[in-house]
């Protein structure tokens, strides 16, 4: 019999895992027998759009976080994939900030191209797990929410691909209850059109925070206001935009703050991150973790320690993406083909122990970067995907952490040179600042 594996998810790093094996496909290894579970009707995980917030259509937690006017947050030429470049996908240079939908599309290119759909059931989502000591195998309950009829579903090995930016973290503030202007999580966000005009308060200091501040900023807001708990972001803020520590208590439309400070406010939108959620895994194979580059007990950032037949795919906080999730999915599959041997406990204990004192080291987005260039060095390595050189994309980031620190709103309209192809990216027509129109039409577009 073939080896079964499932795999619960289909956004982007469900589709590297697809990618992988179809890749060792082509050259010649025996596909196992794999069905990917995608709750969603569509593929691209976070990067397909959904208007809705709350329960989707079938009374389902919507997964998407995503909001218009989302463009990338770093350079694409960051998160490219070795094996399919940009220029493969769009024939031309393009800028090195796409929008979410430009992103979108490019994600769908390579596994259109690969043939890796009819692995995919959509609709269908993970309700419960369980594993076997016995037989070795994990039973996998799933819904197809287009009738509600449950199947189950035998695994040799399982991927659970399934993201970590859906489930809110939303902490209670005092008096948060008598605010009486608009209140949401980041997760809902969808458009900051209507906040022209309007005094916003982002709880947060993180990309979230950054990122729709500088959207409520753009789309005319009357000032934009950030509360942090550990330090301020720090950036040369324009006119209008502050920092200020953490919130204490809500009176009505009045917040406090701890340094004695009190403002007024229409809108507050909590960017307080996300829960790694697994709600169809039982204790002792659910990932508990809170947003880091290392979550304890993942050998090599993948594997499931205490069952290592179990592999997560993009559990880390992420500066590489796409070509992490890449990484991840090609060592996973070798994992998987028997090609890389799983070492005993002990030895994966002791390689786990060292990332994470080096983890407890880090006191610098630079570090980050270092930290994480030499995770995906390690999985590239072990594996035949594409190597590219990791270190230039490092020197990538730390220039966009530069550029950020020197112009918050103009960074997006830097150019960058891809690592895999040479190719210097083209300014995009309009600066983003000015750019309405996030549609891949108006990106390809002519001025
Ligand atoms: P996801 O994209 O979350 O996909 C997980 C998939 O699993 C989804 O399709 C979901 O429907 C499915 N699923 C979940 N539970 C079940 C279940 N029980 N059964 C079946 N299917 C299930 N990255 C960048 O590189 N650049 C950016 O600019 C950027 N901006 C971002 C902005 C926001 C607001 C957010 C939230 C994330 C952003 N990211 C960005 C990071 C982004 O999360 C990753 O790029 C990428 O989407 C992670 O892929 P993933 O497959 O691990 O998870
Ligand atoms: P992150 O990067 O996990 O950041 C979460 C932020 O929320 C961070 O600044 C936290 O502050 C803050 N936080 C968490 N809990 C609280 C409470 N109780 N009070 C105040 N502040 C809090 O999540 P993001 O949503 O910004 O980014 C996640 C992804 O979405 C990322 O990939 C983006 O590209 C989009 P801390 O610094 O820990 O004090």
């Amino acid at each position: 019999m073939r080896l079964r594996v499932g795999i619960i998810g289909a956004g982007p790093s469900g589709l590297a895992q697809l990618r992988a094996f179809e890749a060792a496909r082509t050259l010649g290894g025996e596909m196992p027998d794999i069905t990917c579970f995608e709750k969603q009707s569509e593929w691209g995980g976070q990067w397909n759009y959904s208007w809705r917030t709350g329960l989707d259509r079938r009374g389902e937690p919507v997964h998407g976080s995503m909001y218009r006017h989302l463009w990338s947050n770093g350079p694409k030429e960051c998160l490219e994939f070795a094996d399919y470049t940009f220029d493969e996908h769009f024939g031309r240079p393009i800028s090195s900030f796409p929008p979410r939908a430009v992103l979108f599309d490019y994600i769908k290119g390579r596994v259109e191209k690969s043939d890796v759909r009819k692995y995919v059931q959509f609709n269908t989502v993970a309700r419960w797990v369980d594993y076997s000591d016995a037989t070795g195998e994990f039973t996998v309950i799933v819904e197809d929410l287009t009738n509600g009829i449950t199947t189950s579903h035998v695994f040799d090995r399982l991927v659970v691909a399934s993201g970590h930016f859906s489930t809110p973290n939303v902490p209670h503030f005092e008096g948060i209850e008598t605010f009486p202007g608009t209140l949401l999580h980041a997760h809902d966000f969808r458009g900051a059109e209507a906040l022209a005009g309007k005094n916003v308060l982002l709880v947060g200091s993180s990309y979230s925070a950054e990122d729709i501040g500088m959207q409520a900023y753009k789309m005319g807001a009357g000032s934009v206001t950030f509360s942090y708990r550990t330090a301020p972001m720090g950036f040369a803020w324009p006119e209008g935009v502050r920092e200020r520590p953490l919130v204490t208590q809500f009176e009505g439309s009045t917040t406090h703050f701890s340094d004695g400070s009190q403002s007024d406010f229409d809108a507050v939108i909590l960017c307080t991150g996300y829960q790694h959620k697994f709600p169809f895994l039982p204790t002792g194979l659910a990932l508990h973790t809170p947003n880091v580059l290392y979550p304890e007990n993942l050998y090599k950032g993948v594997l499931w320690h205490d069952n290592p037949r179990l592999t997560y795919l993009g559990m880390q906080d992420q500066y590489f993406t796409f070509n992490m999730f890449d990484a991840q999915a090609w060592f996973a599959r070798d994992v998987i083909l028997g090609l890389i041997p799983v070492p005993t406990a002990a030895e994966r204990l002791d390689d786990m122990q060292t990332w994470l004192a080096r983890q407890n080291t880090i006191d610098s987005h630079f570090d980050d970067v270092d930290f994480q260039t030499d995770y995906l060095r390690e999985l590239i390595a072990a594996t035949d995907y594409p190597a590219f050189d990791l270190d230039r994309v490092a020197d990538l980031f730390k220039q966009w952490l530069k550029d950020k620190e020197n112009n918050i709103l103009g960074y997006r309209d830097d150019t960058h040179t891809s690592v895999m192809t040479g190719t210097e990216a083209s300014p995009h027509h309009t600066p983003w600042l000015r750019a309405m129109d996030d549609s891949l039409d108006r990106f390809l577009g002519a001025r």
